[in-house]
């Protein structure tokens, strides 16, 4: 079994996950994604910590929405489906289109119109999806698939379909078999609260089998136009440039309140200019290029050692933080030609490029 080559993390986690024989696996090899020390990170949180950037961006459709879709199209091809359909903020949308593509299975997606990032919006388009821009935002697009995937024979493939958080659980995994251990701290970004509520299922299901020591401290971060798990109440009108969190009333709400109170976390807020900068950072001083919604986890990071949240291990041990990184940031390249000065134009001349480039 160990010596097959990589087919994706339905093989990998087979025995984790709720798949028999009989399961058609429809896999576009996703998972196994690259964890990727931090130095400059690391130095920032202080001495005896190590920082590490979880790259989902790095799944084949570009984010981590990959690890519960190959699961929750295969589950549907198991029983049969011939449609699925999903509300999205983008990625979801990318991932379901073009895992049904392989399924050779149908796909809808409603999408807010003019609030979904352009990469993700071609990648539902190319992979064929039916796309539908509806004029309102996610929270009300989610209601409507609802309502349609229980009236008509159409499979849910938001995370409201469990399977979804059962694949995406591989994530902790793949972190805990690369660190040897979980590690102390997980910082993530918290949109529908799918992906905290599945991390923190993957961290207590690899504890329980002792395949893992200890449990990570869950910190989740919400835009601050759109944080209605830090406010306590749904937020009708939503508002981030990180669109894929833009949203206001989250599906899996008491997962993310579970996780942050049982693993003695916390879901806090980071404004769009935090996000920004934390955006700006990664990239210049990491190379590492997240989308928006991907780096709130690191704009969370800067704002906790801000507040000196971290305090230095006494114990000669080094504190381990992971931030997961959701989405690659070719997702939304419009964003990234904003956030910095577009290219200077210059004369096609040799002493004046020389010159401008300070030789
Ligand atoms: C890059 O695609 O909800 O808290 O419809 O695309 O599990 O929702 C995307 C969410 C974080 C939040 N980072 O995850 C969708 C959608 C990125 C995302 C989130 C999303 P959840």
């Amino acid at each position: 079994m160990s010596e097959q080559k990589y087919k994706g993390i339905i093989q990998k986690y087979r025995r984790f996950l709720p798949v028999s024989e009989e399961t058609p696996v429809i896999t576009l090899n996703e998972g196994n994604t690259p964890l990727i020390y931090a130095g400059y990170l690391s130095r920032l949180v202080g001495k005896n910590c190590e920082v590490y950037l979880k790259c989902e961006g790095l799944n084949p459709t570009g984010s981590f929405k990959d690890r519960g879709m190959t699961l929750a199209i295969s589950k549907a091809c198991e029983e049969k489906a011939t449609a699925v359909m999903c509300a999205s903020t983008g990625n979801t949308s990318a991932s379901a289109a073009a895992y049904a593509a392989v399924a050779g299975i149908k796909c809808i997606v409603l999408i807010p119109s003019g609030a979904i990032a352009l990469g993700k919006l071609s990648q539902a388009l190319i992979h064929g999806a039916k796309v539908l821009a509806i004029k309102g935002n996610f929270d009300t697009a989610l209601s409507m698939v609802k309502e349609i995937t229980q009236a008509f024979p159409i499979t849910l493939v938001n995370s409201l379909n469990p399977y979804r958080i059962q694949g995406q659980k591989t994530a902790s995994f793949e972190i805990c078999d690369y660190l040897g251990d979980a590690p102390d701290f997980q910082i993530m970004p918290v949109g529908n609260a799918g992906n905290i509520t599945a991390y923190w299922k993957g961290y207590q299901e690899y504890q329980s089998q002792a395949l893992s020591k200890k449990l990570p401290v869950m910190l989740g971060f919400q835009a601050q136009g759109s944080a209605p798990i830090v406010r306590n109440k749904p937020i009708l009108n939503p508002e981030t440039i990180a669109t894929a969190i833009r949203i206001g009333n989250p599906a899996s709400w008491k997962g993310a309140t579970d996780a942050r109170d049982e693993s003695g976390g916390l879901i806090d807020m980071v404004s769009d200019t935090q996000i920004l900068a934390a955006y700006k950072m990664l990239a210049e001083k990491e190379g590492v290029f997240a989308e928006p919604a991907s780096a709130a986890s690191i704009a969370g990071l800067l704002k906790l050692i801000k507040k000196g949240y971290f305090t230095p291990s006494t114990k000669h041990r080094k504190i381990r933080i992971v931030c997961i990184l959701t989405g690659h940031g070719l997702k939304d390249p419009e964003r990234a030609i904003k956030t910095i000065k577009p290219p200077k134009l210059m004369r096609a001349d040799l002493k004046t490029i020389i010159k401008e480039i300070g030789y």
